[in-house]
């Protein structure tokens, strides 16, 4: 591996499978809206790209989110990386993300900053995010056939309209391969993740997989739907099943020498504190961390 991809992965715990023993990362929810639908998702909880559905964060501004980031900062010194994931869109709401990017920089130089994102409103950000010297994002790419997508995405809102079905899946498909391209074009390190929908997405995967290799994407992380008819997404209450441990591991076997495969993602929320698998989140709530910085 290139020396410049080495330093910006060595001590990022989801882009370097070592570093996730060493390192931690947090999470905050200044992202509320999002862009689109997806089938698996509910908009009470938090965005199901990248975090666990059934959590809901708490909800914060670029003021309170850079308070936290300094409160975890001085307790949990292996804290790395600040990533904004939710629990909506964070490039949908791109002025809250980069604001809150903006003031913690100014107090935590040394911190880099991650985010994920649909990809639907991405390109119109990239410029921004290489001025920030983000060095990590992660799109969630679901399928590069749009007729699988109509499956998936019943909507998307997107400049200034509402558009359903094909037109809808073709629209976010163009904009998350356009992302790649852009995004690679500065040389910013790019992890897909894409949810597995057993009879719906599954046998596509591959497909993805060499689409995004071919865009230069770093990781593929291919992640287990959680449907839980608890939590009324569409697919829960549909009856679509999640994949079994076992079809999963024969999927990421099945993808093995293509794009790099991320195998120690552990889902997490919005709002995560701390190593992966580890939640510290509710030890630096705003009422916690009220009066320390
Ligand atoms: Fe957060 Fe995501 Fe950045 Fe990591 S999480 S925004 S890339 S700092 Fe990591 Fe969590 Fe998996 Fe995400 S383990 S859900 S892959
Ligand atoms: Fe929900 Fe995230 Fe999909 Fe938006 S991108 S609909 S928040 S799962």
């Amino acid at each position: 591996m290139p020396d410049h991809v080495w330093n910006k992965i060595k001590d990022h715990p989801c882009y370097s499978e070592e570093a996730h023993h060493y390192f931690a990362r947090m999470h905050v929810a200044v992202a509320p809206a999002c862009n689109i639908q997806c089938n698996y998702c509910n908009r009470k909880y938090d965005c199901s790209n990248e975090s666990r559905p059934g959590v809901t964060s708490e909800r914060m501004t670029p003021e309170q989110a850079a308070r936290k980031v300094v409160a975890v900062a001085n307790k949990v010194p292996q804290l790395s990386v600040l990533g904004i994931a939710g629990p909506g869109d964070s490039m949908f709401d791109a002025l809250k993300t980069f604001e809150t990017f903006r003031q913690v920089e100014k107090l935590l130089p040394d911190l880099k900053f991650c985010v994920s994102t649909n990809g639907l409103a991405l390109p119109d950000h990239v410029d921004r995010l290489a001025d920030h010297n983000i060095d990590h994002v992660t799109v969630t790419i679901n399928m590069v056939d749009p007729e699988i997508g109509t499956a998936i995405y019943p909507w998307i809102y997107f400049k200034g309209k509402r558009y359903t079905g094909l037109d809808a899946s073709k629209i976010l498909h163009e904009r998350q391969m356009e992302s790649l391209e852009r995004l690679k074009g500065k040389d910013i390190l790019v992890k897909v993740n894409s949810v597995m929908i057993p009879g719906v997405n599954d046998a596509h995967l591959m497909e993805v997989n060499a689409a995004i290799k071919e865009r230069g994407a770093f990781l593929h992380n291919v992640m287990p739907l959680i449907s839980d008819p608890a939590h009324g997404t569409h697919f829960g209450l549909t009856g679509q099943r999640g994949p079994t441990p076992s079809e999963l591991k024969t999927l990421q076997d099945q993808l093995a020498g293509g794009a790099n495969l991320m195998r120690h993602c552990r889902q997490c929320r919005a709002d995560a504190v701390g190593m992966l698998g580890e939640d510290l989140s509710q030890d630096f709530t705003m009422d916690k961390i009220g009066d320390e910085v």
